[in-house]
């Protein structure tokens, strides 16, 4: 609007000069304070219009009240500007992913040990015959110790120190062996089974023994099954787990309730000639038992011992895995400690 006074013309003109030019919020509140406010440009005229004649108050009254409506509303509309500016910024910032921005290393994935050994094992012992079989891990009584030929009260139960569950007569499988049970009962002789699982016992745990742990089983069942088969048959096993011909194995005489007879089988040591720390410069590495599968376990899976022999190996998988990676602690494989596992 065009103002006949020429202060209020000139008060207007430098206003809106001002107001255009305003680079932000603050800039837009000074220009109101300066001109519009209690102590501004607009105030200092009306106050000076009180000295002025009727005729000039009665032009001048209604212009200086027309600018400060305009006046006021000019710098609303700036404000409203700006805060509109800054919000589409921030919506604009919050939007923007910058996919450069952030790199994170990239960690490869890789299977656990453990893992990898079980895999390696159910191919050799796929490729040798064997058919593998699963069990139950919360095993019967019944088949984790009596059809093994170890019977209520016998002390051979004492050997295994068990997980008695609160269900009627089940049990924490002590050992793979309970699947020998599981799997003559249903295949019936001739049969070659094999099996790798967890076994749990109530053990205090060392850098060697844990409460839980893992085995692999292996059973033959034929007519005339003798310990030179079972022999090779083991022989073959380690040769193809350490991928060494020279593997040799020792056994020596033992007791297992559900084999006679029964043997501890050593493997002589796949890191060394002449003694190390791994086989305790023994050269010799305890494997696991084995042995003829025991008439009275035949019987109890229905087959007739006068007909058909069989044997039945029995190791600790935890301990291949350890010595094929050389793992000092069986307890790191199931720790989850994640520096652990980036290893391998
Ligand atoms: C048995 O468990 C027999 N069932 C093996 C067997 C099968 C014998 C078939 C005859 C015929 P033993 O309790 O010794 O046997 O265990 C075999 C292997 O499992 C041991 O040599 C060891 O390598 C592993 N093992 C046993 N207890 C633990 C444990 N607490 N922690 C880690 N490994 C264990």
């Amino acid at each position: 609007m065009e103002y006949t006074h020429p202060r209020l013309q000139a008060i207007a003109q430098d206003y809106y000069q001002q107001l255009s030019a305003a680079q932000n919020r603050n800039d837009v509140e000074n220009i109101r304070i300066s001109f519009i406010g209690r102590n501004g440009a607009i105030n200092t005229l009306m106050v000076e219009l009180k000295k002025a004649s009727l005729e000039e108050k009665r032009t001048l009254g209604p212009e200086l009240n027309d600018f400060k409506k305009q006046a006021q509303a000019a710098f609303e509309k700036k404000v409203t500007e700006f805060e509109t500016a800054e919000r589409t910024r921030q919506e604009a910032r919050s939007d923007f992913f910058d996919v450069t921005a952030y790199r994170p290393g990239i960690h490869r994935g890789s299977l656990h040990p453990q893992t990898r050994l079980c895999e390696k094992l159910e191919n050799i012992l796929t490729s040798m015959g064997f058919e593998l079989l699963d069990g139950p891990e919360a095993e019967t009584e019944e088949i984790n110790f009596s059809a093994l030929n170890i019977p209520h009260d016998h002390p051979a139960r004492d050997m295994q120190d068990t997980f008695w569950l609160t269900l009627p007569e089940r049990v924490m499988r002590t050992h793979t062996s309970a699947v020998q049970v599981r799997g003559i009962r249903s295949h019936g002789a001739p049969c070659a089974l094999a099996s790798i699982g967890r076994c749990y016992r109530s053990e205090a745990t060392d850098a060697s023994h844990d409460f839980i742990f893992s085995q692999f089983e292996a059973l033959l069942i034929d007519k005339k099954v003798s310990l030179s088969h079972l022999i090779a048959t083991i022989r073959a096993i380690l040769q193809a787990v350490f991928e060494k011909e020279n593997l040799d194995i020792r056994v020596r005489p033992s007791y297992f309730p559900f084999v006679e007879p029964g043997l501890e089988v050593d493997m002589s040591c796949p890191f060394c000639t002449a003694g190390c720390s791994v086989c305790k410069k023994s050269r010799w590495i305890e494997m696991g038992g084995a042995g003829l599968i025991h008439p009275n376990v035949l019987r109890a899976c229905n087959i007739d011992p006068r007909e058909f022999s069989g044997f039945a190996l029995g190791f600790g998988l935890t301990r291949l895995v350890m010595l094929s990676y050389g793992i000092p602690d069986i307890r790191l494989l199931h720790s989850g400690k994640i520096e652990f596992l980036k290893q391998f």
